[in-house]
């Protein structure tokens, strides 16, 4: 019994002068724990004669509820002064402002469609869209484009397998060369005044350092009784005018051909050329940047939409192109690279939409 004096005397005083959570965790399982002193004197009860067992069993339980009690206590005031220690040395400023996030860049490409968008939505035209997959008909015959023009040759454009396989060339279904089959759509479904512009992905059979497979354009059309070519010419200045923002950019109409329009006509405007280098605004050169011109009676016609009573104008631009002469930007290629130095580089704030007012 002594003994048992003697060790409840022992872990009471090593409870008191422990030193922290983890000394006292140690006391207890060396006292209480699977192995611990009084576990193991509590297993060896069973050997002992009845009326020694009971006493001794009794005075056990007492020292074993003892200490742990003391220890809980202990541990619970420990705690305490661990969290005081911490809250007397460490700070935390709440008044400090948060870290600020990196803040997310609008692509060139995505950049000058708003742009486009922004100033030919300001002369009255809206958004259409219309799928990147599409079928003969939509991208080429309606458009009065020949069967044996280049644009339909195996090597310009890429097929995709129709319903009746690889080997039937009539139901072949392609990636659209140009938006105007997203025309093409609005003349079938709606009626004239037509005013719309179509941006979009493009695809063709190209690679080099001014062609990639895969490309940008906006195209617009405009359909109503009177529209004529003193229209188209408005509005194409205009357009060219506030995307450069030169209020007096020369802007050129020369003719040519498209099997879509007539007349059609390939616009320039004034530059100087340094070297290499285009200055878009004044000078004695031109540079092409667009085509445009009134849409041909066929095309009109195929949409079933009375050539008798409806005219109108339409055009094309690339938006690589206007981007890179816009923004100074050298290699058409490095549009697709997807690397995050270049786009910090040519990026543009989300927060700032382009608008006219705004002066894009
Ligand atoms: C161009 C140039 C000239 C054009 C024509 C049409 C449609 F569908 F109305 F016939 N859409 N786009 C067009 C006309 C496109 O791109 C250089």
């Amino acid at each position: 019994m002594s003994e048992l004096d003697n060790l409840r005397s022992e872990l009471m005083a090593a409870v008191d002068s422990a030193a922290g959570l983890d000394d006292l965790e140690k006391i207890r399982v060396s006292a209480l724990g699977k192995k611990g002193r009084i576990t193991e004197l509590m297993k060896g009860l069973g050997a002992m004669d009845p009326d020694v067992r009971k006493q001794a069993g009794q005075i056990l339980n007492a020292i074993k509820g003892e200490v742990a009690e003391a220890i809980e206590a202990k541990k619970q005031g420990s705690a305490n002064s661990e969290l005081d220690a911490r809250l007397a040395t460490e700070t935390l400023d709440v008044s400090l402002p948060v870290r600020p996030a990196r803040e997310g860049l609008v692509h060139p490409i995505s950049q000058t469609i708003d742009e486009v968008v922004a100033i030919l939505g300001e002369l009255g035209l809206s958004v259409a869209e219309g799928p990147d997959i599409e079928d003969d008909w939509h991208n080429f015959t309606a458009l009065n484009i020949p069967p044996d023009h280049p644009a339909r040759q195996e090597h310009d454009t890429f097929y995709l397998p129709g319903r009746g396989g690889d080997e039937n060339e009539d139901d072949r279904l392609v990636l659209r060369t140009h938006t105007s089959p997203v025309q093409i759509r609005t003349m079938m479904n709606s009626e004239p005044p037509i005013r719309i512009i179509v941006p979009g992905r493009t695809y063709r059979c190209d690679y080099d350092a001014t062609h990639s497979p895969m490309f940008h354009q906006v195209e617009g059309l405009v359909i109503d009784e009177n529209t004529h070519m003193g229209h188209l010419k408005g509005c194409i200045i205009d357009f060219c005018r506030a995307f450069f923002g030169v209020d007096d950019l020369p802007v050129r109409f020369r003719p040519s051909y498209f099997p879509f329009t007539e007349p059609s006509a390939e616009v320039d405007i004034g530059c100087t050329r340094e070297g290499g280098e285009f200055r878009i605004g004044h000078g004695d050169d031109w540079l092409e940047i667009l085509g445009c011109g009134m849409v041909n009676t066929k095309v009109l016609e195929n949409c079933n939409i009375d050539s008798s009573r409806y005219q109108g104008f339409a055009f094309g631009i690339g938006i690589e192109r206007m981007a890179m002469l816009k923004y100074g930007i050298p290699d058409l290629r490095t549009f697709y690279e997807s690397d995050l130095r270049w786009l910090r580089h040519y990026g543009f704030s989300a927060l700032r939409v382009p608008s006219m007012v705004g002066g894009l």
